[in-house]
């Protein structure tokens, strides 16, 4: 039988590397799908249960690979149900190709049954979006979707009519004008600036004495060289979210989390550190850094629009984070005044001390906090974390304690909900023989986590390791955006948009074949996740969480205070809110 384009198409995603595609089909793709049939051998499809699942596993391949993600839907409906996981792997430079059907090249044009504008609806979210309309353009549109994904950590659209996905492939264009004759691969470069201002940098970062340092995604392979930098400049080190796994976090100069999920170590230094060296990090807030003026800045960014983009740097490095941090090395004197350090040591003991009556804290039935503190020691060493979008999210920032050889990511810049479970998903694709622990709210769940765990159930038995653990909080609301209607618009709970249905998800796993899990007792949280972690399949482990004890963040403005106040009167929970309030602020003003 001849090679198809549908054909074609597979083969060359196959020699860039590709060995998965997350996807959903459809009359618009069908000709891949039969392609996609016969390279079973060399090219593997998840289905999933709603196309946007697929780019968020696709982005969650990137994440945990660092390889480019591939998935791909029919037209119209499947295409636009593409797009949230898009932008999230595009808000956290993620490089991710969609691959998507379109009506027949004769109809277009015609409001033909679900004709939509393809080329225009994803020209926001991609760098490089094409539409193929004779065979012989597809190899470039393919060689160049991929390479701008993976040089350009970019998301790039291909956009096949189904009429043409049938017809005879054209390997080798004609040796005419106006064809193209491209190529596959790429090498990444190894980037570092150069001599005279590596020099400039590491003269800010000698004269600095109390040197803060704050690390993000971009550091997540440069371990080794942070912490080399940071012992020899004396620093703290502050992770944004998307760094959470770059550094251990029982490290007492290591202050955790920054941001309204984060630390009040991390919100001290840089409250009071003279000198700000940012390494691979957006972390948009510029409320947490140091006021402007108050420090000197030195920023390492591999992408050059990054730079003194939050803060003022008196020297921008576009370079690799590793490698501009190893160059950096031999340039820093050590610091021989430990003083700096030994004051963070104080901030980040006491504040463990402080997270652990947090979360020993008496709440109905459940303290949210309790679950995660529980669960670090349990940690398995290997472990691949997705965490989704909600309170918990303050919980996975602040109490659990990450160590060296674990992985974690989220949707950090898009910040959506429903992330969590196809993000877990991605990896246990990615990585079958490693434990994985989904942590999801139960609004969450219901957005779209329980259908997908209709995906673990169809796929689990493939996974070389089964463990896969899904965390779900249940708290019967949509309990983050309740506290900022609390505390940021000063207004009560607004139970219409913000109660959500109760819901046995316990036994809802059990039905589908998986192990559930209900926990609500905490005494039997620890017992509770003892037992999800031995389970030779996957759990779902339900917690009946408390929505009102309050996600303190690290400091708290009049202007918040305030309106916590006024929120309380309507406030429908009043008697809860306050009873965790006050047992939360009593656990901080009388730590012993
Ligand atoms: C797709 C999407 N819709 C809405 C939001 C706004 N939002 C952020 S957190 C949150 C509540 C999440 O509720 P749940 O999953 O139950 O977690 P909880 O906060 O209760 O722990 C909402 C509505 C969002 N980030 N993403
Ligand atoms: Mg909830």
């Amino acid at each position: 039988m001849a090679k198809t384009v549908g054909d074609f198409v597979v083969e060359r995603l196959s020699q860039w590397g590709v060995k998965r595609i997350y996807g959903y089909p459809g009359d618009g793709i069908n000709g891949v799908m039969g392609a996609l049939d016969r390279a079973h051998d060399k090219m593997a499809f998840t289905q999933v249960r709603h196309e946007e699942m697929a780019a968020f596993m696709a982005c969650a391949h990137a994440k945990y690979t660092g390889e480019v993600g591939v998935c791909l839907a029919t037209s119209g409906p499947g295409a636009i149900h593409l797009l949230n996981g898009l932008y999230d792997a595009r808000a956290d430079h993620m490089p991710v190709v969609a691959i998507v059907g379109q009506q027949a090249r004769t109809a277009l044009g015609s409001h033909y049954q679900q004709e939509v504008n393809l080329a225009g609806l994803f020209s926001d979210v991609c760098d490089f979006v094409e539409q193929v309309s004779v065979p012989a353009q597809l190899r470039h549109v393919i060689d160049r979707a991929m390479r701008v994904a993976k040089a350009e950590r970019r998301i790039s659209c291909i956009i096949l009519p189904n009429d043409i996905q049938e017809l005879d492939a054209v390997e080798m264009p004609p040796h005419v004008h106006g064809t193209n004759h491209s190529g596959v691969g790429y090498e990444a470069p190894r980037v570092v600036p150069e001599a005279a201002t590596l020099q400039r940098a590491a003269d800010v970062l000698n004269a600095g004495h109390k040197v803060a340092m704050l690390v993000g995604a971009g550091t997540l392979q440069a371990t080794d060289e942070v912490l080399e930098v940071a012992d020899r400049l004396g620093a703290g080190i502050a992770k944004a979210l998307l760094g959470k796994a770059a550094v251990p976090d029982a490290l007492p100069f290591v202050t955790g989390s920054i941001g309204l999920l984060g630390t009040e170590p991390s919100w001290k230094m840089m409250q009071e550190c003279d000198t700000l060296l940012m390494v691979g990090s957006g972390f948009p807030y510029a409320e947490f850094l140091p006021k402007e003026g108050q420090a000197r800045g030195v920023q390492i960014d591999r992408d050059p629009s990054m730079l003194s983009l939050r803060y003022p740097m008196e020297v921008n490095l576009a370079g690799d984070s590793a490698a501009t941090l190893r160059a950096l090395l031999p340039l820093l004197q050590k610091k021989s005044d430990t003083k700096w350090r030994d004051r963070i040591g104080g901030w980040t003991d006491s504040w463990w001390k402080l997270l652990e009556k947090r979360a020993k804290a008496k709440a109905d039935p459940i303290n949210p906090q309790l679950v995660f503190w529980e669960l670090s020691p349990r940690l398995p060493d290997d472990v691949i974390i997705a965490a989704d979008s909600g309170s918990s999210t303050n919980w996975y920032a602040r109490d659990l304690k990450l160590r060296r050889g674990m992985m974690a990511s989220l949707s950090g810049g898009l910040a959506s909900m429903g992330s969590g479970m196809p993000y877990a998903i991605g990896a246990k694709f990615a990585h079958p023989d490693r434990p994985v622990l989904a942590i999801c709210g139960d609004g969450a769940m219901q957005m779209n986590g329980i259908n997908e765990l209709i995906t673990v159930a169809k796929y689990w038995k493939e996974w070389a390791n089964p463990k896969l653990v899904v965390l779900v909080l249940n708290n019967r609301d949509l309990n983050q955006v309740t506290w900022e209607q609390r505390v940021m618009e000063g207004d009560p709970k607004f139970l219409a948009s913000q109660s959500v249905p109760d819901f046995s998800y316990a036994r809802y796993a059990d039905m589908i074949g998986l192990k559930g899990l209900m926990v609500d007792d905490p005494a039997m949280v620890g017992p509770a996740w003892d037992q999800a972690l031995a389970e030779d399949r996957p759990v779902v482990l339900e917690a009946r969480t408390d929505p009102n004890v309050p996600p303190l963040p690290p400091h708290i403005t009049v202007q918040q205070a305030r309106a916590f106040m006024s929120s309380l009167f309507g406030e429908p929970e009043l008697g809860s809110v306050l009873k965790n309030t006050a047992r939360q602020v009593v656990s901080r003003v009388l730590p012993s």
